[in-house]
């Protein structure tokens, strides 16, 4: 299609949104809500659209964003079929489930526990972090001994199918990221997953406007199959796997961890949102950024983001196709492919 075709499709395309008030694409892969101050919640991935219908049992009813990320996000803890979060992921290469997860409310407050083990709702802990000590992160023995305290029970995450895959990684030990070629996601992948493959890429990040206004976000994984022991991602960390500012709005990220930290991704989309931009250009940027750094790494690897702001405008951009987020309204609930640079 020839650029000045394509322009007057876009145009045609943005005026018809802007008067039938219908919610469009827009050519930055942000979607206009019809309704302001309308609740609305976000997740990363196909099993996103279980999470949020959990989130909305708190959102539709009035309730707190914070209340809602936090109960969306278990459900695909709690799932032994995804193994990407909590029960079921696919363990380290020392065949240990080990968790990373953080929450971050309207008033800059967040928690975070990194490399947790045996405990199944990471993200009620990262929740706890936040509301019951002086700190915002917990990690390895110390958060255990502070879920322990609180009540969490000690459990076996390592699922026999998660086992079975580990087992199988370990005829190679081959550590070698390699990019999502499509979204096969939520299923159980048969001893078959590979680091960094498509099933590896299903941490849940979930982020959300309540109907006061308020933002929250929630993001929680088991981090690369069969990472190093120790390895800590880009999920649990505050501005890098979730970013949330109630003036601006909120972001979260999936994917390769160690590019996003490099970027501080979530927080550089919530700022570039900040000075203006839609959240599906702002999440666009913070891709280009890692492709900056290294575009022949940036063409083999997946990281792809969702952003949220204060008019209840949503996006999101990946490296790769394959990405796909969903959202959940009192008006709708669908599955978005998003657009991706390679
Ligand atoms: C990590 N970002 O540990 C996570 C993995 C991930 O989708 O998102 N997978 O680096």
């Amino acid at each position: 299609m020839s650029t000045r075709r394509k322009f007057l499709q876009t145009s045609f395309l943005g005026s018809l949104g802007f008067f039938s008030g219908k919610k469009i694409l827009a050519q930055s892969d942000t979607y206009y809500p019809t309704i302001k101050n309308e609740p609305i919640v976000l997740s990363t991935w196909d099993f996103g659209k279980e999470a949020n219908a959990e989130a909305w049992t708190v959102l539709g009813k009035g309730g707190r964003a914070l209340d809602a990320v936090e109960a969306g996000v278990k459900i695909p803890e709690a799932d032994p079929n995804n193994q990407s979060v909590g029960y079921g992921g696919l363990p380290d290469r020392d065949g240990r489930v080990t968790l990373d997860a953080c929450i971050m409310d309207e008033h800059y407050n967040c928690g975070s526990v990194m490399c947790l083990e045996n405990i199944m709702h990471p993200i009620s802990v990262a929740r706890l972090v936040m509301e019951k000590t002086p700190h915002v992160v917990l990690v390895g023995d110390g958060a255990l001994q502070f879920a322990l305290a609180n009540g969490f029970k000690k459990e076996n995450l390592l699922t026999p199918e998660s086992e079975k895959a580990w087992k199988e990684w370990l005829k190679t030990s081959k550590y070698e990221p390699i990019m999502n070629i499509e979204n096969k996601l939520h299923k159980p992948s048969g001893g078959g997953a590979m680091p960094g493959g498509p099933d590896n890429h299903d941490t849940i990040g979930m982020i959300a406007m309540d109907a006061k206004g308020n933002f929250s976000g929630a993001c929680t994984t088991s981090g690369m199959a069969f990472k190093m022991h120790g390895r800590v991602g880009d999920s649990p960390i505050i501005g890098a796997g979730l970013y949330v500012d109630n003036e601006v709005g909120a972001a979260t990220s999936t994917g390769v961890g160690e590019e996003v930290i490099r970027i501080v991704g979530s927080h550089l989309v919530v700022e570039l949102m900040r000075q203006g931009l839609p959240p599906g250009a702002a999440c666009k940027k913070a891709v280009e950024r890692i492709i900056s750094r290294n575009p022949a790494k940036a063409k083999t690897l997946q990281v792809g983001f969702i952003a949220l702001n204060k008019k209840g405008q949503y996006g999101g951009y990946a490296l790769q196709k394959g990405f796909t987020y969903a959202v959940k309204t009192g008006k709708e609930e669908k599955l978005v492919p998003a657009k991706s640079i390679y």
